[in-house]
């Protein structure tokens, strides 16, 4: 699959389907539904009262996708979708990674091949420009779809600009980090996962140090306190030559760590990088790793390689 990122309007898109950032009541709204009304004609609404009449008489939930005709645009196809309002303290990249999946997912039932999405929650729903540019991408990279190409369309230039430099987060590619992999020396491995299995609660629960005045009166910094042997794993973890600071926010990987499993080893090296450099930081972002299953997925996914694909 092709992914694309172009400046433009979405209602000029000539594709087999076109994504609607929707509202849960699905008749409409301002934004891309506003456009995409406008431009489509009332066909569009028409069938959205069907389907409210129907099996979404409740709306359609966040994070899911629905298909109605295209009207007068030059698609087949609109898929409405419904993204999170942007709330602080809350699981944002799920659902918003949700809308992608979703909508790929509806565009493989209807046999599109072709497929323009928007910058879906970033409008009247306030999601951070950069974060749901790396969550909306790396959800697309990693669907598995019929679809042939998927085309980001960014209305101004910001967004644009963004979502082009997100793309970039895709570099090194997945053959060169396995690369990276493979050049790593067996008892390296066997010493990380020897590391892990002897991983110990104790391990996991680490300690605070710092936040108190030292004798020239300077309060220092709180630090986090590891045990040797998550010191020693921080060593053995191999990591990716991946510009981590992309990888920070906005990798639904970090919210979701179990998909790991079906990603590639490329990701765990990845996600890796991330914890490993973000420990520089020194606010206990390795520790809680252990603690949220991000690192046991992460380890897990390296030892699947390591023992069947390498
Ligand atoms: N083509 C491409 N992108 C567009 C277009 C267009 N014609 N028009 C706007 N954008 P928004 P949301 C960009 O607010 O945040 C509606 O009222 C826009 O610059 O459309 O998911 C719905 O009914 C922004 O970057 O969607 C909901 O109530 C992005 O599209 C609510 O807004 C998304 O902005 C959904 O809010």
């Amino acid at each position: 699959m092709r992914i694309t990122v172009v400046r433009g309007d979405i209602t000029d898109q000539h594709v087999d389907a076109v994504v609607n950032a929707a509202n849960s009541s699905l008749l409409g709204g301002g934004g891309v539904d506003g456009a995409i009304h406008r431009r489509g004609g009332p066909a569009i609404l028409e069938e959205c009262r069907r389907l409210r009449a129907g099996h979404l008489g409740g709306g359609l939930p966040v994070g899911q996708a629905v298909a109605t005709t295209a009207g007068n645009l030059p698609a087949k196809w609109v898929i409405h979708t419904v993204g999170p309002v942007f709330t602080d303290g809350q699981d944002n990249i799920g659902p918003l990674a949700s809308c992608f999946r979703e909508s790929l997912r509806v565009a493989d039932e209807l046999g599109a091949r072709t497929v323009a999405l928007p910058a879906i929650s970033t409008g009247v729903y306030r999601y951070p420009l950069e974060e749901a540019a790396y969550v909306s991408l790396w959800t697309l990279a990693r669907a598995s779809t019929s679809v042939d190409e998927v085309r980001l369309v960014l209305f101004d230039q910001k967004a644009y600009d963004t979502f082009d430099r997100a793309l970039e987060a895709l570099d090194p590619s997945d053959a060169e980090v396995e690369d990276e992999l493979r050049r790593v020396p067996e008892e390296k491995w066997r010493e990380l996962f020897e590391l892990a299995d002897g991983l110990t609660t104790e391990d996991r629960e680490f300690t605070w140090g710092g936040g108190e005045k030292n004798e020239d009166g300077v309060i220092q910094w709180p630090y986090p306190r590891y045990s040797d042997r998550l010191w020693q794993l921080y060593v053995a973890l191999p990591s990716a030559n991946a510009d981590w600071m992309k990888w920070m926010s906005g990798n639904p990987l970090r919210t979701e760590p179990a998909r790991l499993a079906g990603a590639p080893v490329a990701d765990a090296a990845r996600l890796a990088t991330v914890y490993v450099r973000g420990e520089r930081f020194n606010d206990g972002v390795f520790g809680r790793a252990f603690q949220d299953g991000s690192m046991d997925a992460i380890i897990a996914r390296l030892r699947t390689w390591y023992d069947t694909e390498r």
